[in-house]
């Protein structure tokens, strides 16, 4: 019998158990990002679940409609909205959430708040959910000064100073991936416990990678670094093999695959969209933070995406994030064209 495999089966570190073990290294915490971080947890669960019978739902009425008892069926985004939304708040430990389905922050009753912000994106790649394709939960936290006196420039910061960032993919399986600062490491749900369970320890993305991920359908609208690193991956000049083309259309998805197999993920801006298409907040800075939590990087076209500083909760960036020779050769083309300007 293999002792060690079967210690690894019943010595199950859970995710509670690997914050916890986290927190023990501060002595001074006092167990507050584990308490939040179970109530995101919660509202992960209640998400897969969800999405994992959305099919079904259709049986009893689609969205937008009276289901059989009378009663409106919630789009699935309106939903997830909901339960982390007060899942958040009665976690007592936020002070403002920022929702990419609310138009404006929410500021949490004096009587319930804690010292966390909580940037997020209850269900992302919404234009997947009604053909059954990965979709995903993307947050990012900060932590405030002083819980008694906070404004909106709480959370108008650059996402270095996130505390820490993650996602939870609704796909084939649960997986939930987070950084709390110190690397990054993923979590898979096991249905029958209840409990996502350590299984992708540590991951660091390969250092170059063989697939690009990109809505070649906006090519004819690309600035020029664009157009020529994505000619590039397909007709390299150095004799290497053309790269592999994955767009699934998820950021969560399309990230997930990035960071597991290397290669880079590019949302970049163009003609019609100049400042990009994906939001700064709750997509861009969290996914930026794992990135290079997991030894990649992530480029705006301008800058480290993490350096910039928002002006407005909505905000939208351009963004190249991926494994770090990919991201450094998108930076090399950027500054060239800034040369020759
Ligand atoms: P969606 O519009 O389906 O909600 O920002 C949302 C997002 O999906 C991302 O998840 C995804 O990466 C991107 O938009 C896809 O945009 P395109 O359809 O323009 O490629």
């Amino acid at each position: 019998m293999d002792h060690e495999a079967e210690t690894h089966r019943t010595d199950l570190m859970t995710i509670t158990r690997y914050v916890l073990n986290e927190q023990s290294r501060h002595p001074e915490s006092r167990g507050d990002f584990t308490i939040l971080l179970s109530h995101i947890v919660l509202g992960c669960k209640f998400v897969c679940s969800a999405v994992s019978k959305a099919g079904l739902a259709k049986l009893i009425g689609l969205a937008g409609e009276t289901n059989v008892q009378g009663e409106e069926q919630k789009k699935l985004d309106v939903l997830s909205n909901e339960v982390f939304v007060k899942a958040l708040i009665s976690s007592g430990r936020t002070c403002i959430l920022v929702s990419e389905e609310d138009e404006e922050a929410t500021f949490v009753d004096p009587s319930l708040r804690g010292k966390y912000c909580v940037v997020f994106d209850p269900l992302d790649g919404s234009s997947n959910i009604d053909c059954g394709v990965s979709i995903g939960t993307i947050f990012g936290v900060y932590m405030v000064k002083d819980k008694d006196n906070v404004t909106l420039d709480e959370v108008l910061q650059p996402g270095k100073n996130m505390l820490a960032a993650g996602y939870c993919m609704y796909g084939s399986s649960c997986t939930l991936v987070l950084s709390t600062g110190s690397g990054v490491n993923g979590f898979t749900l096991d249905p029958s416990l209840g409990e996502f369970i350590l299984t992708h320890p540590d991951i660091k993305i390969p250092k170059k990678g063989k697939i690009y991920s990109v809505n070649e359908g906006n090519a004819k609208n690309w600035d020029g670094p664009t157009t020529k690193y994505v000619e590039k991956c397909k007709y390299p000049k150095d004799g290497a093999s053309p790269k592999s083309l994955r767009y699934i259309g998820s950021m969560v998805a399309d990230v997930h695959r990035t960071l597991l197999y290397g290669g880079i993920f590019l949302y970049p801006a163009d003609k019609k969209s100049p400042n990009g298409k994906l939001r700064v907040l709750y997509e861009v800075f969290p996914m930026s933070f794992l990135m290079e939590q997991a030894g990649g990087q992530a480029f705006t076209g301008k800058q480290r995406a993490l350096d910039l500083v928002p002006t407005k909760i909505h905000q939208r960036s351009p963004i190249f994030l991926g494994s770090y020779d990919e991201v450094e050769e998108i930076k090399g083309l950027y500054a060239a064209e800034e040369n020759t300007a």
